[in-house]
């Protein structure tokens, strides 16, 4: 159990190495139709320069949150994925999200995406 869930973090932390490599492409190319993804990197790059404020945090969270219900959900997870060219599949997504569900309520909180941005980033 242990040994799976170190597994888990370890995808995390490899996906934040690839949303990494994904944002400096998007920077070199941000002059598509797609609003939006510019001010995305942004926020994302700047969010790894630094520790993020906690206003950076919730922003970050907006742009998951796409539905606004205050819950990230799997979906969310996969779509913003996506967006940054990486293909994952619903399951992957959930796992990534039950790492940091705390509640246990498969969804991804205020609170528990500040831990995500502190472990996965700090
Ligand atoms: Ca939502
Ligand atoms: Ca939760």
């Amino acid at each position: 159990m242990k040994h799976s869930l170190n597994c888990i973090e370890h995808d995390v932390r490899l996906c934040k190495e690839e949303v990494i490599v994904m944002m400096e492409k998007l920077g070199m190319n941000v002059d598509e139709d797609e609003d939006g993804i510019e001010e995305f990197g942004e926020e994302v790059s700047q969010m790894l320069e630094k520790e993020p404020s906690l206003e950076e945090v919730e922003e970050a969270f907006n742009v998951f949150d796409e539905n606004k219900d205050g819950f990230i959900e799997a979906k969310e997870l996969q779509r913003v994925l996506r967006i940054l060219g990486l293909e994952k599949n619903l399951m992957q997504c959930q796992r990534m999200i039950n790492v940091f569900d705390q509640n246990g309520d498969e969804l991804i909180d205020h609170n528990e995406f500040a831990k995500l941005i502190e472990q996965s980033f700090g």
